[in-house]
């Protein structure tokens, strides 16, 4: 790299960034970079912020963009959290990526209503066909599963109105709600809610209110063994508790969001789970 003889006011310049990216593309570590710009001549403060931003800029021009995402007021770390119809109470929180455990989010009354209804729809579940935009049956989903409407009827809407005050998220904005069944056997493997900016049909999809931004898994029934959801890049495993809720958030559709989840097997008894997908915009 150029000499850096002067001492003072020394700047960023678009020849520095771009020598930056090109020792990071290289396979040079952030260090070596950085020792090989002291030995330039460049002050230690101005390298530092140097191999930052160009790093900043080089990402952002590599990975999809960051998105605003919905987030619980969690701020005075409180135990409860006042949905207006209802108190839930705040088991359990991770930082990044962004999972908060719910206790009591939905009553038993709640629960039942939502598979009573769902019941006599119940098929064998479809995922989105990342290739084309439309559906297809995946062998990493054994579950059977139904979409209700948004709104569809009044347990429905005093569900899909208390998440919104929960996310502080426009109702709006979210998918109708998912149920899926799951017996002794079957699974969701680990996977992304998020729909891959690389597959050809994610255009089409996005369409209809933008990127997947969060997700909420409410339990419906409790298997007695299994059926947890799991968190493998972050190693968590949150149990399928009847009435519990997990929320996740996800801030760029791509696997550095550590957002990968999965419905680990059921072992024995039946787990029934109600999913809300919240989209960037609103969902039509
Ligand atoms: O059933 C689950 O635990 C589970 C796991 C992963 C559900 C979903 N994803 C989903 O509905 O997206
Ligand atoms: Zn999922």
């Amino acid at each position: 790299m150029k000499s850096q003889t002067h001492t003072t006011a020394q700047s960023i310049t678009p020849e520095l960034r771009a020598w930056v990216v090109e020792q990071a593309s290289a396979g040079h570590p952030p260090e070596v970079v950085l020792q090989s710009m002291l030995a330039s001549g460049w002050q230690e403060e101005v390298a530092i912020a140097a191999l930052e931003c160009s790093i900043e800029q080089h990402i952002a021009t590599v990975l999809p963009p960051e998105v605003p995402v919905p987030v619980l007021a969690l701020q005075e770390q409180p135990l409860y959290l006042d949905l207006g119809d209802r108190r839930v109470t705040v088991l359990s929180v991770l930082h990044k990526p962004q999972v908060v455990v719910l206790g009591d989010f939905l009553s038993a009354e709640e629960c039942d209503a939502l598979m009573d209804a769902a019941r006599p729809r119940l098929a064998r579940s479809l995922t989105v066909a990342s290739k084309t935009g439309g559906e297809e049956v995946n062998a990493d989903r054994t579950s059977n599963g139904m979409f209700f409407t948004r709104g569809e009827n009044a347990v429905v809407q005093r569900i899909e109105a208390r998440l919104a005050r929960l996310t502080q998220w426009p109702l709006e904005n979210g998918e109708g709600l998912q149920i899926l069944q799951y017996g002794p056997g079957a699974q969701y493997r680990p996977h992304y809610d998020y729909f891959d900016p690389k597959e050809p049909g994610t255009p089409t999809i996005v369409k209809r209110g933008g990127q997947r931004v969060a997700t909420i898994i409410m339990y419906l029934a409790e298997p007695e063994k299994g059926g947890g959801t799991t968190f493998p890049d972050v190693g968590l495993e949150v149990a399928p508790k009847r009435g519990n809720a997990v929320f996740f958030s996800y801030t760029r559709a791509h696997p550095s969001s550590q957002s990968l989840h999965g419905g680990a097997p059921v072992i024995e008894g039946e787990k029934w789970i109600a999913t809300k997908w919240l989209r960037e915009r609103e969902f039509v």
